[in-house]
């Protein structure tokens, strides 16, 4: 019976990410503008792209409690989504520590490469201790996650698929954690306070879920995108965060619209229903390259680090002067990784960077971001506990994609 041939997990991810883009085209027309702007800047590339890239696509989610986490881990993971690397943002202010869920294998990124880029708040960066506990008292209280929702998605996860007829439930079940809410079940009061703490905090603690905040497109030239967002009047950031452009695309260049300022009404104070607004919902594209070696990326972050200190007008071009912009050279030199053979095949870079993620967080907090973060501290280990898991070295990975080995990941 057709009910009983298994909708794989490629397939599941797949649906997934369509159902997504559909529910945030629907509640961010501007995401749908940004899409027909990609669409046609693809469209008029000298090459016809990799089928992959019409479909391509991450997201972004932010959670709050350890629970949260794991549970996240166990949903993705139905979709044959799995945490890649560790992202520690409290450096640049922002407080959270991060991952990456992802498809690992050479085929099954080829079929969808769907990703979110999924953050943990860091509530042991709140000074005030009664903030604290207030904050942690909400998301205590609260659950993300649609009745039943995780119990099919550890079985579909243990059976490898889950039927056409489980399917269409289950994926339904699993975007009731991505949807907008517009009412906050805390007093507009709370909500300024948490908000004055960070905009983050205020973002993840005040609503009853973990509205997806952006969705990103891929583009295979994003300086177009850049041009044609401001033409379009869709209010980008000031500038593309990343390398500069080159003739060779190394790791990933990132822009947004910024987000937009949302009414919200506050359902948990005396007065009932007190109206307000909150800005946290995003456009953003990206533009892919080659993935470096350890060797590749300790250069790129000294060339980055050194422009950000110089930071004078054409400085990011003027250090990165210094990185190899030729094939053969970031072959020799061990810089980038490439599929053996003759030639060798860029490996693409399917991970994120903490330096221009925290630029993207930046330029979406609103102007009136508060700084209260106490001093940046990764805690690795405070996270992996959380998501119940070690996430898995985007390098080893890399390494496996470029000898085409067969090794289990
Ligand atoms: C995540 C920002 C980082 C990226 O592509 O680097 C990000 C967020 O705003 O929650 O999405
Ligand atoms: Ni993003």
């Amino acid at each position: 019976r057709p009910d009983d041939v298994l909708l794989s997990p490629d397939v599941l991810r797949a649906r997934f990410a369509q159902a997504m883009s559909d529910l945030y085209r629907q509640e961010v027309p501007q995401y749908g503008a940004l899409l027909e702007l990609v669409g046609a800047v693809n469209a008029e590339q000298p090459h016809p792209p990799e089928e992959r890239v019409a479909v391509e696509r991450h997201g972004a989610i932010r959670l709050g409690t350890a629970a949260e986490l794991s549970g996240m881990r166990r949903l993705f993971a139905a979709f044959g989504m799995r945490p890649v690397g560790y992202y520690d943002l409290s450096p640049a202010g922002v407080p959270v520590h991060s991952t990456a869920f992802r498809p690992v294998t050479t085929e099954a990124l080829a079929r969808n490469p769907f990703r979110v880029f999924t953050s943990l708040l860091r509530l042991d960066l709140i000074a005030d201790p009664g903030l604290r506990a207030e904050a942690e008292a909400i998301l205590r209280n609260r659950d993300i996650f649609a009745p039943g929702v995780l119990a099919t998605a550890d079985r579909a996860a243990g059976a490898g698929g889950l039927s056409q007829r489980e399917a269409q439930d289950f994926i339904q079940g699993a975007l009731h954690s991505f949807r907008w809410h517009d009412t906050a079940p805390v007093s507009g009061t709370l909500y300024r306070r948490l908000r004055a703490a960070h905009p983050l905090i205020a973002d993840v603690v005040c609503f009853r879920g973990p509205h997806i905040n952006h969705l990103t497109p891929r583009t295979l030239d994003i300086d177009a995108v850049q041009a044609g967002m401001a033409a379009r009047g869709m209010n980008p950031k000031a500038s593309i965060e990343g390398p500069p452009r080159r003739q060779v695309p190394i790791l990933l260049r990132q822009t947004s619209f910024k987000a937009l300022e949302e009414p919200i009404r506050f359902t948990g104070g005396p007065a009932d229903d007190e109206a307000g607004t909150h800005t946290a919902r995003f456009g953003e594209v990206e533009q892919r390259g080659v993935a470096l070696t350890p060797k590749g990326r300790a250069l790129y972050d000294r060339l980055l680090a050194d422009a950000q200190a110089d930071g004078g007008p054409g400085a990011l071009e003027k250090h990165f002067a210094a990185f190899p912009d030729d094939a053969p050279s970031l072959l020799r030199e061990e810089l980038a990784f490439f599929r053996e053979g003759d030639p060798g095949r860029p490996v693409t870079y399917e991970d994120f960077l903490p330096v221009s993620a925290a630029g993207i967080f930046r330029s979406n907090l609103g102007d009136a971001a508060g700084n209260d973060a106490r001093a940046a501290s990764p805690r690795r280990e405070m996270f992996v506990q959380a998501l119940g898991a070690e996430p898995l070295d985007e390098m080893r990975l890399y390494r496996i994609e470029a000898e085409g080995s067969t090794a289990t990941v």
